[in-house]
């Protein structure tokens, strides 16, 4: 079978590439559409794809990967639920010789050899872009504290510890921002709902800003709004991160301020970058996605163009 590159036999590139892909679950609209966008574009790439849905526990990701390796799948992709507890498993497929790449959410290991790159958004710069939004508003609202109550996503994951720290950044410079309530709704829209239900209850008519760390706690927050009488958009702003329809369909109506884009359209570059590892080729470490900042003012326009 003689001669390699980078450790690959060199036959290699005539078969069909397997990829196995871990993913996170599908816990919003989100994840539903960057599970479609992964299928698509690998049947589209004629890879081989096998996919496991890890229904948001990492113990299911940790499996997963462990049986690509026992596959001996030619490159594994996954979006981890959890930055941390990652070395170990990680460390099995680079003694496999199997090349891992992220996508959507980080890790957090001291070892970067343990994966060759990490394609998504840069989630900080999404928290900081919804706090420039509410810092720019705030100039049109009456003087005196601005009371936000905050929805966390997945509790450890990348986005709700980045969302977060990229929201306080740019808040925390005027003190008529208070951070009054901060809870996981899990990126979900029944605990989205269930927590901002809990919000409304300790603090009702206090409450003048909501921060979901994703669409679809928004929209459970809206729906948690308008069984308790008030208005959302109006009485309580909201402001959400992603740009899925439904988000769209929500400031169209009126009940959703603004929403920052996050695009889960990762696929046709995981299968491109995939192919380029497979054939030994150098790939940059970070692929940053590109993305937006929608306000409701744009929804209508912007609406037919929305592909997620
Ligand atoms: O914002 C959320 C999903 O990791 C960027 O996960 C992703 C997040 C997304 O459940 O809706």
């Amino acid at each position: 079978l003689g001669s390699t590159i980078a450790g690959l036999p060199a036959f290699a590139a005539d078969k069909p590439l397997t990829l196995g892909f871990s993913q996170v679950g599908a816990e919003s609209e989100w994840r539903t559409a960057n599970t479609v966008s992964i299928k698509e574009s690998a049947k589209q790439a004629g890879v081989n794809l096998k996919f496991a849905d890890a229904q948001q526990k990492q113990e299911n990701q940790v499996k997963a990967i462990r049986s690509f390796i026992a596959q001996k799948v030619d490159v594994i992709a996954f979006s981890p639920v959890v930055e941390s507890g990652w070395e170990t498993v990680l460390r099995e497929a680079k003694a496999a010789k199997i090349p891992v790449i992220l996508t959507d959410r980080a890790v957090n290991v001291t070892d970067k050899s343990l994966y060759v790159t990490f394609i998504g958004s840069d989630f900080v710069e999404e928290g900081r872009r919804a706090g420039r939004w509410l810092q720019d508003k705030a100039k049109t609202l009456p003087a005196g504290d601005i009371n936000i109550v905050e929805l966390q996503g997945t509790v450890g994951s990348a986005p709700a510890i980045d969302r977060k720290a990229g929201f306080e950044e740019i808040i925390k410079t005027d003190p008529r921002f208070k951070i009054i309530r901060s809870q996981t709704g899990d990126f979900t829209r029944a605990k989205g709902k269930e927590v901002m239900e809990a919000f409304l209850k300790a603090d009702g008519k206090k409450i003048n800003v909501v921060y979901a760390h994703n669409d679809d706690m928004a929209i459970g927050a809206i729906q948690a709004i308008e069984e308790a009488g008030m208005k959302p958009g109006k009485d309580i702003l909201i402001i959400s991160i992603d740009g899925v329809k439904g988000a769209f369909e929500a400031m169209m109506a009126g009940k959703l301020n603004v929403t920052v884009e996050c695009s889960p359209l990762l696929g046709p570059q995981l299968m491109q970058i995939a192919k380029d590892v497979k054939a030994g080729k150098e790939v940059p470490k970070r692929i940053t996605t590109e993305e937006s900042v929608f306000p409701a003012e744009v929804a209508a326009k912007e609406f037919p163009n929305r592909k997620y």
